[in-house]
């Protein structure tokens, strides 16, 4: 699989997420045994809302193939500038969280994501791991077996 850091401001849905991806309930594993924690990288959320230690962020994207940058559905407001992936010579993908809470606006997050740069955004309920399996096909690579293909 390839490797994504998940960033995103306090409760936007990281752990939780990555929780998901990992196989709480939802599985995956490789030919090759690999340990999750190879697979996701948790970030603080004080990490994208803080200017000086948004630094680490960008340091630690060199560490993933693919960073994922979440966005509740139920935030009033995003903290992406437009054309911010521009910044990260990986791929970015957008991830719209909360998408089960009434009065969600998906749509609106996703249209800021895509103002930030992502050209791929994938929606989560990640207590249900809805659409959770959209992201682990992302990130397979050749030779990988997820729980579907059996
Ligand atoms: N309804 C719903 N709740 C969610 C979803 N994702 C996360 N949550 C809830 O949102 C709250 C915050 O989730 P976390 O995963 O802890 O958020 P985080 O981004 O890791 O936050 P920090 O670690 O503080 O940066 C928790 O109560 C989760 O159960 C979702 O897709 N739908
Ligand atoms: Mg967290």
């Amino acid at each position: 699989m390839k490797k994504i850091i998940l960033m995103g401001r306090t409760g936007s849905g990281k752990t939780t997420l990555a929780q998901a991806l990992k196989g709480d309930t939802v599985t995956f594993r490789k030919t090759q045994y690999v340990h999750y924690h190879d697979v996701v990288i948790d970030t603080p959320g004080e990490y994208a809302e803080t200017q000086y230690l948004s630094r680490a962020l960008a340091l630690y994207s060199y560490e993933a193939q693919v960073v994922g940058l979440l966005l509740s559905a139920t935030e009033p407001y995003s903290l992406y500038s437009p054309n911010i992936t521009n910044m990260v010579n990986r791929d970015v993908i957008g991830i719209v969280t909360h998408i089960d809470v009434s009065g969600a606006r998906p749509d609106r997050a996703e249209r800021w994501l895509r103002l930030a740069g992502c050209k791929t955004v994938f929606f989560v309920n990640s207590r249900t791991n809805e659409g959770v399996g959209e992201i682990l096909e992302y990130l397979r690579e050749d030779g990988d077996v997820l729980p579907w293909d059996e």
